[in-house]
């Protein structure tokens, strides 16, 4: 049966919305069994679209933490210890994929997120973003390998963040294609507040590079000598969701805040996102961040934000014709909040939102739609669930 959690108790259990705090805690938790026979029951709950049905694809997930699709059907999801597995259509598991890089699995590190190439069919790579560890601890890497009977050969790491830290917070990180074919990779400020305003570190950075790591050479930093080249945007926390407007081609982020302020931006190429400077948020105790400032000249507002803090990981924009009462809407997982938020958006605006699947009782990882026009979840846990969600009666 469904245990049906408050706020109030879920605050308590998640410590003042620190969601990745009870990731990190979990961090530890002895792997998963063998993975169970996916269940064909599926789960109902109220939503303000109609009735929603989950049903669990895959479980005996290590922390999953995305999940990209195969043009064959089949599903490729990471887990956080630093495997990659393909889910079948059945809900088996694959033994760990061959090639994946050796991960800095500390905290909240590990391996990230996955993509596939946008030209997946003529250039079958897939993209893998990871905390690499290295001379200082560990930072968020980018590496892409090709797919080959289903292994990753001639492995490569195309981006690496600078400088590395012995610290297992705050790594991002999502990676996602431009129209352009161009890759943004999403990072987090690593714990280190005074790294994140400075142009010549890594930390609290959004980067887009080419597909084989070189620069854009109209990235908004390119030529001068104070500022790393890959940087597209700054003044980030810890970015764990980010998708491309559909309409627009333009990035989306969520942010974690610290204790409240978390944000959703559209961060645009040279802008400065305020992170530590500027924050709805405030200290896990209570004191105000830095001079407890929330605006400041030069210093980007997020388009929404949430406080209390719902741990956001994990975006996606709807668009498929399955559900129409979902289209142009925008999907956030979050963590500390267990749910998953629908926003109603007008242009840029945010215009309503709805708190779905708040008695699942799962913290939710990512978020996307499938190739089938359902949204897919991946759940956070030692044993986590690959979940496929649509609305009963557009069935
Ligand atoms: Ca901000």
């Amino acid at each position: 049966m469904r245990t049906v959690l408050s706020a109030a108790l879920l605050l308590a259990i998640t410590g003042c919305g620190a969601g990745e705090t009870g990731a990190a805690a979990s961090a530890a938790a002895p792997a998963a069994d063998a993975a169970p026979a996916p269940s064909d029951a599926v789960a109902r709950f109220a939503s303000e679209a109609g009735e929603l049905e989950v049903a669990t694809v895959a479980g005996g997930l290590e922390h999953p933490w995305g999940l990209a699709f195969l043009p064959d059907g089949r599903y490729l999801v990471t887990e956080r210890p630093g495997r990659l597995r393909i889910v079948a259509a059945d809900g088996s598991l694959s033994a760990p994929v061959a090639g994946v890089p050796e991960v800095f699995a500390k905290g909240q590190g590990g391996l990230l997120d996955v993509a596939l190439d946008p030209d997946f069919a003529t250039t079958p790579w897939i993209y893998l973003s990871f905390s690499e560890p290295g001379e200082g601890g560990g930072g968020t890497s980018v590496a892409r390998g090709r797919w080959e009977n289903d292994a990753l050969v001639d492995v490569e790491v195309i981006f690496r963040q600078s400088p590395k830290l012995d610290s297992g917070q705050h790594f991002g990180s999502r990676l996602v294609f431009d129209r352009e074919k161009r890759l943004y990779v999403t990072s987090g400020d690593r714990g280190t507040q005074p790294n994140v305003q400075p142009l010549d570190l890594g930390q609290g950075k959004i980067f887009r590079i080419e597909r084989d790591g070189s620069i854009p050479a109209d990235n908004p930093f390119v030529g001068r000598d104070d500022a790393q080249p890959a940087i597209w945007s700054y003044g980030h926390r810890n970015v764990q969701g980010a998708a491309l407007h559909p309409a627009t081609g333009a990035l989306w982020q969520t942010e974690h805040g610290a204790r409240g302020g978390d944000e959703l931006n559209i961060p645009e190429a040279g802008k400065n996102y305020g992170w530590p400077v500027i924050t709805l948020g405030v200290n896990y105790n209570g004191m105000p961040i830095g001079d407890g400032k929330t605006e400041a000249p030069g210093m980007e507002q997020p388009m929404h934000q949430w406080t209390p803090s719902i741990a956001p990981s994990g975006l996606a924009f709807y668009t498929a014709d399955r559900f129409p009462a979902w289209q142009g809407d925008l999907f956030v997982g979050a963590l500390a909040f267990q749910r998953v938020v629908r926003l109603e958006l007008e242009g840029d605006k945010v215009v309503r939102e709805e708190a779905m699947l708040t008695d699942l009782g799962e913290r939710i990882r990512d978020v996307r739609q499938g190739p089938d026009g359902y949204l897919y979840l991946l759940t956070d846990a030692a044993n986590g669930k690959l979940l496929r969600v649509g609305l009963a009666a557009a069935n």
